[in-house]
């Protein structure tokens, strides 16, 4: 598998999960500040001309989420998505998809955008961070005992979120990203992501 990656970006999730599966992988540099995202070649892999995406052989992968669902059935030996019939599948797949309304709910709190919350596809930012704090306050992982995908989604939004201080440090939302944190491969995808 072949990621396409930028430092200082969403892609660092990415480079989470591709770290937290264990398996040798390639990288590929497309320097969002240079420019290397907007050629007809990046396009063909991203149509949005983002980071990140994946290249595995004859398929292609973008969207952050996209990316840890196939990463995470293509690896099945990693156990970072809990297989179809496990009742934990639902909550994996709701978290693993919730990062768009952790986006939406900081871009509202960033802007102040007023919108009815019946309107708004992620409810509010209000109730994006009280339905997050539910999620994390037990632990050790969104599922339980047992970390997932899902765990590299959230968990990253919450600690990009904790970073920027777009989300008051609720001791749940602080424990959650410390565990995180600790993880030998979010500490590599950091290093990477960061240099
Ligand atoms: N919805 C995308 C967002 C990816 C994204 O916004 N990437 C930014 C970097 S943080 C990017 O590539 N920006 C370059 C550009 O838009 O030209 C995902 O979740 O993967």
């Amino acid at each position: 598998m072949k990621l396409y990656w930028c430092p200082q970006s969403r892609a660092i999730t990415a480079l989470w999960m591709m770290e937290e599966t264990g398996i040798p992988y390639e990288r590929e540099l497309i320097d969002i500040r240079a420019g290397s995202q907007s050629t007809p070649e990046y396009a063909a892999i991203n149509p949005m001309m983002k980071v990140p995406a994946l290249e595995d052989g004859p398929v292609k992968v973008a969207e952050t989420g996209a990316v840890l669902a196939y990463v995470a059935e293509r690896v099945p030996e990693a156990q970072l998505a809990p297989p179809v019939g496990d009742p934990k599948r639902g909550d994996y797949l709701r978290w693993l998809f919730f990062g768009p309304m952790i986006e939406a709910a900081f871009t509202q709190k960033v802007t102040g955008l007023d919108l009815a919350s019946s309107t708004a596809g992620w409810g509010s930012y209000d109730r994006v961070i009280d339905v997050l704090e539910v999620g994390v306050k037990d632990g050790p992982w969104l599922l339980g005992e047992r970390f997932s995908a899902a765990d590299v989604m959230i968990g990253s939004s919450l600690h990009f979120g904790m970073m920027f201080k777009l989300i008051e440090p609720r001791p749940a939302f602080a424990g959650y990203v410390e565990r995180c944190a600790a993880r030998p491969a979010f500490q590599r995808s950091q290093a990477m992501g960061n240099a």
